[in-house]
């Protein structure tokens, strides 16, 4: 059994050179303008729309995730309804509903991506349901083409947290361009469009323990361009003018230090995704053909799940690697949202994400992390459980 000498943590963010954090902080200094829509935020914008394929007025920064999804929400009107979510992800997806008086309804997951089931979907729709907020769930792409026929055939939108899809392409995701351009949530989808061009809205997460990372950070990318003024006001205090404020926003603003650091880690892109796909790929030779099930499946290799055959086996992989190895894994996600005291549901109601909680561990991924420390990973896990 190897033992580290430092901890191997889940992940680390990448750092780009510091000596050219400081030349833009250089040009920060200059400009002596350090938030409130700043032009590193705008240069910053500009870029992430190139990258996503789509105009800058249909993409908006936001300080962090949770308030991206939380206004993004409130802009999309669904204060007041129901929204079908899952409950395999991240409480940030459900608390950001609560937080605008939207009430989340969860439907189970599909066995094998671990995202939101259209079919269990469709049986909770209500006259009162608002929307629907599927997760690509480790970068795993949910079923889009399904979500659009049910936004279709109930006239609702499709609101994506794509918090972990950062980086994956229609292209990169096996998705049949012809069969899911026909969406009313679709954008003008090329094989090359980011995942963002997909449904009524998507959020992306920037936060430093995602692959691509501004500090902190959110990004939305939403189909229907007059969001966007909606939007930039509300992350403003929903200030219109000096003498008028039109709603109750909040302060979500992004500034020049985060757009800066988001500039550097953009250029670093292609690398950070190579880097996430070697690892993968050495986890997933390891775990060939042994009872821990590598779930490789996403494009952009944002998370390294595996699943084992039962809990307990699981919670003496997540011990055993701390204690013996140095090696702090995660139970992404583990307790699920519906068992956080503010969304109590009954046992059963969701079988397939209460099993997959319980079994899945995520082991070590980011850049920096070599071939040879995640085989020495990958072989303590199976050393713990034979
Ligand atoms: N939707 C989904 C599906 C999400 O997964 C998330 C966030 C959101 C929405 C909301 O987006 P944001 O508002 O966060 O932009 C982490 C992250 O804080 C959270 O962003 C993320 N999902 C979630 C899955 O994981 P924790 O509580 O596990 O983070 P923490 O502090 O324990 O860090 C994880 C590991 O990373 C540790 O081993 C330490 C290491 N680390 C962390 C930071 C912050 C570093 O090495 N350096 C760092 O700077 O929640």
């Amino acid at each position: 059994m190897k033992r580290f000498d430092k901890p191997i943590l889940v992940t680390r963010p990448y750092l780009p050179p510091i000596e050219d954090f400081k030349k833009g902080c250089e040009e920060i200094w200059t400009n002596q303008w350090l938030t409130n829509n700043g032009p590193m935020l705008q240069r910053f914008e500009k870029r992430l729309a190139d990258y996503f394929q789509v105009p800058v007025e249909n993409i908006a920064l936001f300080n962090n995730g949770t308030l991206a999804l939380e206004l993004g929400y409130y802009a999309m009107g669904l204060s007041g309804g129901d929204v079908i979510t899952t409950p395999f992800t991240f409480v940030a997806t459900s608390h950001a509903l609560k937080r605008i008086g939207a009430t989340p309804i969860f439907a189970d997951v599909d066995p094998e991506t671990l995202c939101l089931d259209p079919a269990k979907v469709e049986k909770l729709i209500t006259p009162r349901t608002r929307a629907i907020v599927p997760v690509h769930v480790y970068g795993n792409i949910c079923d889009i083409e399904s979500f659009n026929r049910l936004s279709e055939k109930y006239g609702i939108p499709v609101i994506y947290d794509a918090a972990h899809a950062f980086g994956v392409t229609v292209e990169s995701s096996k998705l049949n361009v012809e069969s899911i351009r026909t969406g009313r949530s679709t954008f003008n989808l090329q094989p090359s469009t980011t995942i963002g061009a997909c449904g009524e809205m998507s959020m992306f997460s920037l936060h430093p323990t995602k692959l691509f990372h501004s500090c902190e950070g959110g990004v939305l990318v939403f189909k229907d361009p007059t969001i966007k003024v909606k939007l930039s006001q509300l992350r403003n205090f929903a200030i219109k003018s000096e003498t008028d404020c039109v709603d109750v926003g909040s302060n979500a603003k992004m500034n020049e230090l985060q757009a800066l650091m988001g500039c550097l880690c953009l250029d670093k892109i292609g690398d950070l995704l190579a880097w996430r796909k070697n690892i993968a790929d050495t986890y997933a030779t390891v775990f060939a053909g042994t009872e821990v099930k590598f779930l490789g499946l996403s494009a952009n290799n944002a998370y390294c799940p595996v699943l084992f055959k039962n809990m307990e086996t699981r919670e003496k992989v997540y011990a055993e690697l701390k204690e013996r190895c140095n090696v702090y894994s995660r139970r992404y996600f583990y307790p699920l949202v519906t068992d956080f005291a503010p969304y109590i549901y009954a046992k059963g109601t969701c079988p397939i994400a209460e099993n997959a909680a319980a079994r899945v561990l995520t082991l070590p991924t980011y850049y920096g992390l070599s071939v040879d420390e995640v085989k020495a990973i990958a072989e303590n896990v199976l050393e713990i459980v034979r």
